[in-house]
């Protein structure tokens, strides 16, 4: 039978994610060099963290749309993830405008289905869908190829362009196998991604993702909305630096351009990788409350956690 994953992992997945998309909020936009000279050592900024609760994004608040339609149905459907994402839309939280419009058109009864074919010429390969889709990555990281399916299910909701959908693809893979823990095996790593990997514009960045260490510039990979431009990066952080939740973090921040997205995807492969006590407790104790909160996510992780356990053993 395939080994559960344990409950602390699902926690730090889901914190993870949170904790860096509201780090990395405040930075969205700014290119890499202007963060290098407005704040020098970004790990100096984040200890002092911002006045105020951490307020996560559009990023994480999709991610809770997901996990509640894996938790309602075991499995992701495309009529009810959009109903998630509609109900759950909050514009102060910085969406995509693609992803704005299609959300806006679902709430208003209209045919967003069709509109997700032309929004963009081929259909949107902004990095949304990989930001949101850790959850799948959890709950089916015993059986990548459900992993995998399920992955393109949720993009497809909203991202039709094969760009789009191979990022959520890859990211959900990462995600599966950043679960098992330490000790990372990179070359192992890489391996199970790029044989898995459709896609050219990401294939050759993965070859290159590869043989990057702590000290190497990650620059050439990208730091944008395009998920080609993106995910590959993030999952870069995470090998570059995946025994320290924080290094990991900083490094997705210092990216410039895209922050709270690099931070949230590289966070969540490292929280799922070392477990939620990796993550600082001044950063969790910081992160908002309310409805859909801390407790709330740790609610879902549980939730999920507990999906995943029956999953594997039905298939044991
Ligand atoms: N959008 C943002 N941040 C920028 C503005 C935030 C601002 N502070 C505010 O408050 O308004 N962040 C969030 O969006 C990204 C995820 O985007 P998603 O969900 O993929 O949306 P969308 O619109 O589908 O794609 C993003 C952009 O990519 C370009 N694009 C996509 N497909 C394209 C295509 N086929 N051809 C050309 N361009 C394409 C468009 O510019 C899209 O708007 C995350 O960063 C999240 O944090
Ligand atoms: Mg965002
Ligand atoms: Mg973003």
């Amino acid at each position: 039978m395939p080994e559960v994953v344990s409950r602390d992992r699902f926690l730090g997945c889901l914190l993870g994610q949170a904790v860096g998309d509201a780090l990395g909020a405040p930075f969205e936009g700014y290119p890499a060099d202007f963060i290098y000279w407005q704040y020098g050592s970004i790990r100096e900024q984040l200890i002092r963290l911002p006045d105020g609760p951490l307020r996560y994004t559009d990023d994480t608040q999709m991610m809770i749309g997901v996990a509640e339609d894996l938790l309602n149905h075991d499995e992701i459907l495309p009529a009810t993830l959009m109903e998630r994402f509609a109900a759950r839309y909050d514009p102060e939280r910085g969406y995509g405008a693609g992803a704005r419009r299609l959300l806006e058109a679902a709430a208003a009864g209209e045919d967003w289905d069709r509109l997700a074919e032309t929004l963009f010429p081929g259909g949107s390969f902004g990095n949304g869908a990989a930001m949101r889709v850790a959850p799948v990555g959890m709950v089916f990281a015993h059986d990548l190829v459900r992993a995998t399916g399920q992955a393109v299910v949720s993009a497809r909701v909203t991202h039709r362009h094969p760009l789009g959908i191979e990022g959520a693809r890859l990211f959900a893979i990462a995600v599966a196998l950043a679960s098992r823990g330490p000790p990372l095996d990179r070359r192992a790593f890489y391996r199970e991604l790029a044989r898995d990997c459709r896609e050219e514009e990401f294939a050759w960045q993965l070859r290159a993702a590869r043989r990057l260490r702590a000290g190497h510039s990650l620059a050439f990979l990208g730091n944008s909305l395009p998920a080609h431009r993106s995910v590959v990066t993030a999952i870069a952080c995470f090998t570059c630096s995946p025994d320290s939740f924080e290094g990991c973090i900083e490094r997705a921040i210092a990216q410039g351009d895209d922050t709270d997205t690099l931070a949230a995807m590289a966070g969540a492969l490292c929280g799922a990788y070392l477990g939620v006590d990796a993550i600082p407790a001044a950063w969790i104790d910081n992160l908002e409350r309310g409805p859909d909160g801390l407790d709330y996510l740790r609610t879902l992780a549980d939730g999920l956690w507990q999906l995943h356990d029956r999953l594997v053993t039905r298939t044991g």
